[in-house]
């Protein structure tokens, strides 16, 4: 096969799907705490592309809003591969509320057909051998209410440290996509970081003028204030 050739190949396989050889990056978005209110605490370097408010039918429940696809186009990654979720460990750790507590885990602005799995590592026990699908329902719905509890299935229990990843089967290219997640955690006072995973540009896909045109943009992954 020629050069012109395996590149094209790689044009096309970078069209559709993420290859072995692809460069993966972890965007850690900072530290989020849902206070009530429809308010949230946010410590991190995307301001801009972070909201929040009431979820849906609801005077309690405080969803976060996080433009994934402007966050990741704004530093020039070229697909959006996962997404982690992490408790930061300050939280309060007992029997009926380890850690922060996810409640709603959705991506919209994706391919519909776009299939997410979940898995869970960390200290609880609940969670350790629970299948994608059982981690998936309790993150589909915002439906935790106070005094749910694991066998309620509508939230994560991160546990100290613990980790709830979600990656798409088929990253999602960011391109003509509005990446959006949607998140909530099941409570007013916890705290948790959200890190994406990402697609770097394979080397040689990029034109020469595409390239030159990111660059400043990559200079925004400083801190902005
Ligand atoms: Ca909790
Ligand atoms: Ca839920």
């Amino acid at each position: 096969m020629t050069a012109a050739a395996i590149t094209a190949l790689t044009v096309v396989f970078l069209t559709t799907h993420a290859r072995v050889g692809d460069e993966h990056v972890s965007v850690d978005l900072g530290w989020f705490m849902n206070v009530g209110g429809g308010r949230i605490y946010y410590d991190g370097a995307f301001d801009p592309w972070i909201s929040s408010g009431f979820g849906p039918g609801s005077t309690y429940h405080t969803v976060i809003g996080i433009d994934a696809g402007g966050i990741l186009s704004s530093l020039g990654y070229a697909a959006l591969a996962g997404i982690t979720i992490t408790d930061t460990g300050a939280n309060a750790y007992g029997a009926h509320s380890p850690g922060a507590d996810i409640d709603l885990l959705k991506l919209t602005g994706v391919d519909p057909d776009a299939v997410m799995t979940f898995a869970y590592d960390g200290p609880n026990a609940s969670h350790r051998d629970e299948p994608s699908w059982a981690l998936a329902r309790r993150t589909a719905d915002l439906d935790s209410f106070s005094g749910a509890q694991e066998w309620d299935r509508t939230h994560v229990s991160l546990g100290r440290y613990g980790v709830l990843t979600a990656t798409l089967l088929e990253p999602q290219r960011l391109d003509g996509s509005a990446a959006f997640l949607s998140l909530s955690e099941a409570g007013a006072t916890e705290s948790f970081r959200v890190s994406l995973e990402a697609i770097v540009p394979a080397p040689g896909v990029l034109s020469v003028p595409a390239a030159a045109a990111l660059l400043p943009r990559r200079r925004r992954r400083g801190p902005r204030r």
